[in-house]
């Protein structure tokens, strides 16, 4: 059965996501790395993996009909995963009610068959990918603070030039 490789993201409007990139760009000289390009710059809340094409239709169908609280989430730090070694910005500490809405969002995909991740919700935006140092930048540019009312499906394509990113639905906002 085909199958579509699928996460659900915040994804940071055109000025958010050049402000993102200019912090990518101060790191790349003490972390290197591969940027990420500034079009594919976004915060994951739940990755799924590889999807049923029956189950990645209803969520499609289903994602706007899932209402995310609005809030907000202030960047303000550089961290780094070893594995993958990437270098991220994120949040000192996660805001509540981001952490609501990540854990009210595996709540409702339960529903659909998923189990939530073992691991803690590690809210981040990475910009370099196959960094070479382990320690991430000692500091990082002004806080940066993103106001989120949706989130959007998207589907992961590999291709010859690394992964390629569709959005294929997107949650409608509260209603003003
Ligand atoms: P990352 O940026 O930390 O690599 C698409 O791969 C998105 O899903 C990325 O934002 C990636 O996070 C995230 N993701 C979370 N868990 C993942 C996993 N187990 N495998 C691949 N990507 C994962």
């Amino acid at each position: 059965m085909p199958t579509a490789r699928l996460f659900y993201a915040l994804w940071p409007d055109p000025p958010m996501a050049q402000t993102l990139s200019t912090w990518a760009a101060l790191a790349q000289p003490h972390s290197h790395g591969r940027p990420m390009r500034t079009e594919t710059l976004h915060m994951t809340l739940a990755f799924l993996g590889q999807v049923e094409r029956e189950i990645a239709d209803e969520l499609i169908d289903a994602t706007a009909y899932h209402r995310l609280q609005p809030g907000s989430v202030t960047l303000d730090r550089y961290g780094v995963f070893d594995r993958p070694r990437i270098l991220w910005a994120g949040p000192a500490q996660t805001p509540d009610g981001l952490q609501a809405s990540h854990d009210g969002l595996w709540l409702w995909l339960s529903a659909f068959g998923f189990a939530p991740p073992a691991q803690p919700f590690r809210p981040h935006v990475t910009l370099l990918r196959n960094i070479e140092r382990h320690d991430p930048p000692a500091s990082a540019p002004p806080p940066l603070t993103w106001r989120y009312d949706r989130m959007v499906l998207v589907a992961s394509e590999s291709t010859d030039g690394g992964s390629r990113y569709r959005v294929v639905a997107r949650s409608r906002p509260q209603p003003g």
